[in-house]
C-alpha cells in the first residue's frame, strides 16, 4: 500500500467518521469559535490554531471577508492534507 493509498483511506475513514454531524458539534470548530457566532475571525483562527495552521485561513477563506463559515473551516484541513501529502512526495 503505497503513501497516496494510506492518505485516501485516511481521508475516506475521517469523511465516514463524520458524515452526518453537523461542524458546529466538531470539536476543533467549536474551539476555534471562541464568541460562538457560528463564524471564525482572523484573531479566533490565530489564538486557537498552531502556527502552521495560521497560514491556511486566506486560502481557505473563498468570500475574502476574513471571516471562516464552517465549511471554508473545513476547508483548512483539507488543505492541510493537501499540502502535507504534496510535501511529503
Ligand atoms: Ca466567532
Amino acid at each position: 500500500m503505497t503513501l497516496r493509498s494510506y492518505t485516501s483511506v485516511a481521508v475516506l475513514a475521517f469523511a465516514a467518521l463524520t458524515a452526518g454531524t453537523p461542524v458546529q458539534a466538531n470539536p476543533e470548530w467549536v474551539a476555534a469559535d471562541v464568541d460562538n457566532d457560528g463564524f471564525v475571525t482572523r484573531a479566533e483562527f490565530q489564538s486557537t490554531q498552531s502556527f502552521e495552521r495560521v497560514k491556511y485561513f486566506a486560502r481557505a477563506d473563498r468570500q475574502n471577508d476574513g471571516l471562516l463559515s464552517p465549511e471554508e473551516f473545513l476547508d483548512v484541513n483539507r488543505l492541510e492534507e493537501r499540502c502535507s501529502y504534496l510535501n511529503s512526495n
